[in-house]
Order: C-alpha cells, then structure tokens, then sequence
C-alpha cells in the first residue's frame, strides 16, 4: 500500500492502519494520500463490506501535520484548497467505517474519528480539539461534527480550552459508541466489522446514506428520505431472502443485491 497507510483484508473487512509512528501519525499528505487510495480500494472492491480505521496503541492521530503547515501563508493555503485534496474521501466512502481509537486523537484525528460512522475508544484513548494552543482551528469539521455529537457547550468547553477529553467522558458525551480495554480494542471492532459486514451490502449503505442525512436536513425530509429507502429496498434480494429466512426459522445468505 503505502509506508504510512497500511492495509489488510481480512474476510469482509479491510483493516487500514495508520503508521507514522515517529511523528505520532500526523496527518501530512503522504497519510491522506494513502488513505484516499485504501479507501478507494475497499469501496472498489465487491467482497468488502466494513471497514476499520484505526493507529497505534499509543496515538490514532495527533492532528494534522503542524511541521507541515507552521510556514503556511494564507495565500497558498486558499488557493491550494488547503486539507481539502483527500481529505473529504472518508466523508464521501459509502460503506460503513469504524474508528478504533487508542491514545491521542487530537486536531484532525479527532476530526477523522468523527468522520467514521462508529468510534469505539480504548480507556487510554484521549480526544480533542486542541488547535486554540497553537493559534488556529479546526479545519477538518471538528467545530461543526464536535456540537452535533457532544452539544454546543461541550463542544465549546473543548474547542475553547484546548483540553483533552478522556474515553469515559467521551462515552458520557456521546462521541464513542463503546469503551473498551487497550489489549481488546482491535478485535471488538474488527469482531463488530465483521457481524456488520455479513449484512446486506447494499442495505447497509442504504442504512448509512440515511442516518446521514438527519444531518443534512429539515426533520419531515428526512423522514421522507428513510420511507423512500425502505419502499427501496424491497426492490432487493437481500430483502426477499431476509424476510424468508426470518419466516422458516433460519439464517439468512445474503447475496448483496
Ligand atoms: N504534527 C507534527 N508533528 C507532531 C504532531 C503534529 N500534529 N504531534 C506530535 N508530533 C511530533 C512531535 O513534534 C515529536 O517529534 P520529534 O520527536 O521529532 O520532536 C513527536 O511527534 C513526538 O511528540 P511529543 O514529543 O510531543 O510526544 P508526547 O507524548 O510528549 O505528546 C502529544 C503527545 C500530546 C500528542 C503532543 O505531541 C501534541 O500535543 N501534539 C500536537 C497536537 C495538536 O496540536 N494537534 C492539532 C494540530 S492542528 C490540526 O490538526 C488542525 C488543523 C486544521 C486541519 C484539520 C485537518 C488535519
């Protein structure tokens, strides 16, 4: 794949990696290079239907690259479109993405965890926005996907100070779905990919489009959305076999389509 990106099929889940260890996976764009093209790879391929984002034990990611960006001007950083190029790749893969986040997820790695449709943390796991500290912002969607998830004054209180939010307030505030110990982390979630992927595939993504667009949109359009995707999937096999399966009593194979 690549130095920095590392990725591995492992059944219907590709696991992708982080591995900048020397720069605590700052994010640079050797990184969101690789991620564009490991993405691009599980969305392209057919037998693929979960992925798992994760780093190390010690850091998921600690922001984006300051080394990379502190000379900057805003001339070059507008003009180039500056974290743009890859970086709205994750928040346009369609298949559902779990974060596995363990140590610092800071800056754009807090950002990239929210990008991910589930985050499961391990208790060393430690979030925030901590780009106040050093003279700039969020660039990422963290002020923007921050309050959707935590609420406008936690999202302040960690945008504002800078300080770091520990796992178990993370799952208090609503930004990690589960907490789990350091040395389980990785196979809860590649156990949990995988339940997810032995789902319909399309249905799934069906599933992922409209829980999404509760963020996009007025209440009743969302509302209108889910029932056209749920008069839609009818129009699947899955479906079909599914609803036979549940009826004689066993399990469902699952063709996606
Ligand atoms: N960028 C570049 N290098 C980094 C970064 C980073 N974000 N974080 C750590 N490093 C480097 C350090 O410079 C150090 O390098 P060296 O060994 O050559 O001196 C090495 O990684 C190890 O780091 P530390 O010695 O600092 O390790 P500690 O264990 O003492 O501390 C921390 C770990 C707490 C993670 C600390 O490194 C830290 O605070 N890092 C910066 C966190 C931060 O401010 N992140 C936000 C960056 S700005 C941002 O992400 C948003 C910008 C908008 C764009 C959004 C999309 C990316």
């Amino acid at each position: 794949m690549s130095d920095v990106i590392q990725l591995e099929l492992q059944g219907r889940v590709a696991l992708i990696r982080i591995h900048r260890p020397e720069a605590m996976n700052a994010l640079n764009d050797a990184v969101m290079d690789g991620l564009r093209a490991a993405l691009d790879q599980a969305e392209a391929h057919a037998d693929i239907g979960c992925v798992v984002l994760t780093g190390s034990e010690k850091v998921f990611a600690a922001g984006a690259d300051i080394a990379a960006m502190q000379h900057l001007d805003f001339a070059e950083a507008f003009s180039t479109d500056f974290i743009t190029r890859n970086w709205e790749r994750l928040r346009t893969f369609r298949k559902p993405v779990i974060a596995a986040v363990s140590g610092f997820a800071l800056g754009g790695g807090c950002e990239l965890a929210m990008m991910c449709d589930l985050v499961f943390a391990s208790e060393s796991a430690r979030f925030g926005q901590p780009e106040i500290k050093i003279g700039t912002l969020p660039g990422a969607g963290g002020t923007q996907r921050l309050p959707r998830a935590v609420g406008k004054a936690m999202a302040m209180d960690l945008c504002l100070t800078g300080r770091l939010m520990d796992a178990q307030e993370a799952l208090r505030a609503g930004l990690v779905s589960r907490v789990l110990p350091t040395d389980k982390l990785l196979e809860e979630a590649l156990a949990t990919a995988q339940k997810i992927a032995s789902y319909s595939l399309p249905a799934l993504m069906m599933m992922k489009e409209t829980v999404n667009r509760s963020f996009e949109s007025p209440l009743s359009e969302g509302i209108w959305y889910e029932r056209r995707m749920l008069h839609a999937t009818f129009a699947l096999a899955d479906q079909k076999e599914g609803m036979n399966a549940f009826l004689e009593k066993r399990a469902p194979h699952f063709q996606h389509k």
